[in-house]
């Protein structure tokens, strides 16, 4: 897979150089390559923001350096990924889904966010996606870009060490949140792991979990149970 980001911090986005993202870059099964978009400019001030029409605080980012940037970044295959508060929930299923892309190109917006149009016209060429990681505000699209894209490249086959761990978490299949895990030693502080874990009994202990999956689900999400 292919990653292109676009910001005018790209080094917001060093640290998937780091860890597991790292290693899969190094094994070919990743690219990802960061761009400034001050270099897409053409006026001497490299400038990328402006007022907004119809007035209001805070600027815009101006349409002419992302229409250029997407034009040489953005392959025919390729995604548009528009991380804004103002988008779709970003989801697990959106993240399988855009895991089996070959091209994934983030527009990281910054300020009040990019011309409506750069949007509108990208969608004419590609498919696009504007996505928010919840209802919070971010400075701009680069930390919310990071936690996508980590999101994302997990589930590239052969990323993860263990695939295993990739079976049992929260947001998977059931639905649910996962449920608490414990590991050595059995008494800690006062506390001792429950007595189930111990057991042996595989059939109680999946049980157990199961249960404790749905009362943390219940408590914490009810709106998942719906
Ligand atoms: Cl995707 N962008 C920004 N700027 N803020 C956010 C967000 C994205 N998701 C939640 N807050």
């Amino acid at each position: 897979m292919q990653i292109d980001v676009v910001s005018i911090f790209p080094a917001y986005l060093d640290a998937l150089q780091l860890s597991l993202a790292g290693k899969a870059q190094v094994a070919g099964l990743l690219q990802v390559t960061t761009h400034d978009l001050r270099d897409f400019t053409t006026d001497k001030h490299r400038s990328v923001d402006d007022t907004p029409y119809g007035g209001g605080a805070g600027m815009v980012m101006k349409a002419e350096p992302w229409g250029e940037a997407l034009d040489a970044l953005a392959t025919d295959a390729a995604v548009i990924v528009v991380p804004t508060p103002s988008g779709a929930p970003f989801t697990q299923r959106m993240a399988e889904q855009l895991s089996t892309e070959e091209h994934l190109v983030f527009a990281c917006g910054r300020y009040e966010g990019i011309d409506q149009r750069v949007i509108d016209h990208a969608a004419g060429r590609w498919r696009v996606e504007e996505v928010s990681l919840g209802d919070f505000v971010l400075n701009g699209g680069e930390v919310a870009a990071l936690a996508m894209i980590e999101a994302i490249v997990r589930l590239i086959p052969g990323f993860m060490g263990n695939p295993e761990s990739l079976v049992e978490e929260s947001h998977g299949d059931d639905g649910l949140l996962e449920y608490p895990v414990y590991t050595k030693p059995a008494s800690w502080r006062g506390l001792d792991v429950p007595d189930v874990l111990l057991s042996g009994n595989h059939a109680a202990i999946a049980a157990w979990r199961r249960e404790q999956a749905l009362e943390r689900t219940r408590e914490r999400r009810p709106d998942l149970l719906d």
